[in-house]
């Protein structure tokens, strides 16, 4: 009887530590990789706009939503561009700061309402657009706003694709 009650202690307290193991595994494999201190400090932030804002660019390389995240983490938003004197200002930005291939996420989307773009920040349809000629051509594949950053068009991209730039703004 002891040897067995012994034996069931031994058993519950593998079993914690087992448990304990599995779950802070768990943990590690869901954390997502922390953004590297230096590229938020090193990062510059663009001349002001007329409407008060500027933006910042980061040379990462990561998803649409990963975008949108990392901006609202930092306490910024995901970029709009809503006037062509916004589009110079950022042109001019990304042109100076950032090497080829420079493109960046802007922060609008046509998920779930295919043809109709709109900016995650304001929750607004584009009203000002600076797609390239032809653009947006990806139909209901290709759902998210990049800028190219050497002429300031846009281009719409797989909201997958982890090649592409985070863009925020700091809030006008
Ligand atoms: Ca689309």
């Amino acid at each position: 009887m002891a040897s067995s009650s012994f034996n069931f202690v031994h058993f519950l307290i593998y079993g914690l530590c087992f448990a304990t193991l599995v779950s802070s595994s768990l943990e590690n494999e869901l954390k997502k990789p922390e953004t590297p201190l230096g590229a938020i400090n090193d990062a510059k932030f663009s001349n002001l706009t007329q409407s008060g804002k500027q933006y910042v660019g980061y040379n990462l390389y990561m998803s649409f939503i990963d975008f949108i995240e990392h901006c609202h983490k930092l306490g910024l938003q995901p970029a709009n561009v809503l006037t062509k004197e916004e589009n110079d200002v950022l042109t001019t930005y990304l042109d100076g700061n950032f090497a080829d291939p420079k493109y960046f996420w802007l922060g609008g989307a046509d998920i779930g309402r295919e043809g109709r773009y709109y900016w995650i920040a304001s929750l607004s349809e584009f009203t000002f657009t600076s797609w390239g000629p032809g653009y947006p051509n990806g139909g209901r594949d290709e759902n998210c706003a990049t800028i190219y950053g050497g002429d300031g068009s846009w281009y719409d991209q797989y909201c997958t694709n982890d090649g592409v730039q985070p863009l925020c703004q700091t809030i006008p």
